[in-house]
């Protein structure tokens, strides 16, 4: 089934100047990049679209630190995509993730993991519709 998903480059990724890299990985896997852009989330729109976790005792944390500087969001499409881009990700904590994976080579920490994905289909909806407009996917 084809599928489409959300990806974000966070902060620490694109301030290490790894979006290229980052975009290579997802892009040597197969998934197809349908979307594509840069932004700068408020401590708010940080809040909003991590409000899932807004009882978890990182929540604070985690969204100073998606706002605290650029990212790139993007729409990948591709069979199974949801999962597959999961797996390229790796586990949320980077230790635990398996080599080869974007975590395992680049993410800092478990807060700093580089990457998001959506984890189901209802998620990938709700997070594409909340980066962007119909008119922004192609392909
Ligand atoms: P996921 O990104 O692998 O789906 P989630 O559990 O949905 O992981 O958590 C969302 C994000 O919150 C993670 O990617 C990470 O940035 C942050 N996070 C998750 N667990 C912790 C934690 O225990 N401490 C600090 N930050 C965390
Ligand atoms: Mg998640």
């Amino acid at each position: 089934m084809t599928q489409r998903t959300l990806s974000i480059i966070k902060p620490d990724a694109v301030e290490r100047n790894l979006q290229g890299a980052i975009l290579k990985m997802i892009q040597d896997s197969g998934l197809k990049i349908v979307a594509l852009k840069m932004l700068r989330l408020s401590k708010d729109e940080a809040r909003g679209f991590y409000a899932v976790h807004s009882e978890r005792p990182f929540f604070d944390s985690l969204t100073s630190y998606m706002s605290s500087g650029p990212i790139v969001v993007g729409i990948l499409e591709g069979e199974n995509c949801i999962e597959k881009y999961r797996e390229i990700m790796g586990a949320t904590n980077p230790e635990q993730a398996e080599e080869g994976t974007i975590r395992k080579t680049y993410a800092l920490d478990i807060e700093k993991n580089s990457v998001h994905g959506s984890d189901a289909p209802e998620t990938a909806r709700e997070e594409t519709a909340f980066f962007f407009s119909r008119m922004e996917v192609v392909g």
